[in-house]
């Protein structure tokens, strides 16, 4: 074989083992059985809401680098048919090792794949053990869908007693310390969002100084609220000036987020880049703010009585998450 064409092959081996066997940043993994959910909540917090509908099977690991926080994330969604978590269990070194942070993902509407999604559950666990390490599990009650909130019918408490069950089950037979319970649902983009948000910010230590920031530009610009987010539809920061505000503002995130989107093949001519609404005597202002050229931008709502925030307010607030997340 030409000379060339075999050290290129081998050049783009190398390159395809360095990105199957080494974990760049913490590694977030997702997993649980095949139809569950995983892909969908990686998609919907990228806001592609229009793939969820037809997203494929993940076949094997998928892995995602993103930024949370000035720090590079390996997002690790792992494919749940059958066949691949035979293949994960032989080699728990390749897919379970390094884990920062587990999501296990149940499709809490198919009751009848519940005794198998524990049994994987345990597997999973039983890696940990394994390999002597022991990540945080969240636990995704998933499709815990609004539609099924809302009607108080017999259903959904059939579903809470479900998941009732199933916190008291897991627990038992877990002996795990640290597993963390949450209901989720693409249908309800919040619930996701605030999930992986303090997912996330459990394991920064800077996400205190930001917090303190972001209290600090609220009481600056006598706002009622003001919630700090990035790219990624997590909430970095936010601080409220009672529990009305925080419903409110955290509510409307997902809404301002995908209105936003709206616009970003439009090239934009103003140089503050913000959308005003108004609603009973109340300002919501959204802002993008961009901290450095070479990252995605983040995002601050807030809630205000008049419908104006001077912007060398603003431009201080990056400067200092600036300071914060890249210094
Ligand atoms: N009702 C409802 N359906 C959902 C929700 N999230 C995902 N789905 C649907 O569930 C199905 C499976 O979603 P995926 O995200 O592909 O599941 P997965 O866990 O990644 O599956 P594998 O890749 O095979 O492991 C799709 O038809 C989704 O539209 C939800 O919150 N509610
Ligand atoms: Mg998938």
């Amino acid at each position: 074989m030409n000379f060339y064409l075999t050290l290129l092959i081998f050049k783009v081996k190398f390159l395809e083992y360095l990105k199957e066997e080494k974990t760049i940043g913490q590694k977030i993994l997702f997993t649980g059985l095949d139809d569950a959910g995983k892909t969908s909540i990686i998609t919907a917090l990228k806001r592609e809401f229009s793939k969820i509908a037809f997203l494929k099977p993940t076949r094997g690991a998928q892995r995602r680098i993103f930024e949370f926080l000035g720090k590079e994330i390996s997002s690790w969604d792992l494919g749940g048919q059958l066949k691949y978590r035979i293949r994960y269990l032989k080699s728990p070194d390749k897919y379970f090792d390094n884990t920062e942070i587990a999501i296990y993902v149940i499709d809490v509407q198919n009751k009848l794949r519940i005794p198998e999604a524990i049994s994987y559950f345990k597997d999973v666990i039983e890696q940990f053990k394994k390999l002597m390490i022991e990540p945080p599990i969240c636990v995704f009650f998933h499709k815990f869908d609004p539609s099924l909130v809302k009607n108080d019918s017999n259903e959904l408490k059939e579903l809470n007693g479900l998941i009732t069950n199933l916190k008291e089950k897991i627990k038992t037979f877990s002996f795990y310390e640290k597993i963390y319970f949450y209901n989720t649902s693409v249908y309800d983009f919040s619930s996701i969002m605030k999930a992986m948000s303090e997912i996330l910010l459990a394991i920064f230590p800077k996400s205190q100084l930001i917090e303190k920031t972001i209290e600090e530009f609220s009481k600056k610009i006598s706002s009622d609220g003001v919630i700090a987010i990035d790219d990624n539809s997590l909430i970095i920061g936010s601080y409220f000036m009672d529990e009305k505000t925080k419903i409110i503002l955290s509510g409307c995130v997902p809404y301002f987020l995908t209105l936003n989107d709206s616009f970003k093949h439009i090239p934009i001519q103003s140089s503050d880049n913000q959308m005003i609404v108004q609603r009973f005597e109340k300002y919501f202002i959204f802002k993008q703010i961009s901290l450095r050229e070479s990252s995605p931008p983040y995002y601050i709502l807030l809630l205000k009585n008049i419908p104006h925030v001077n912007q060398e307010e603003f431009k201080s607030l990056g400067n200092l998450l600036k300071e914060i997340l890249y210094k």
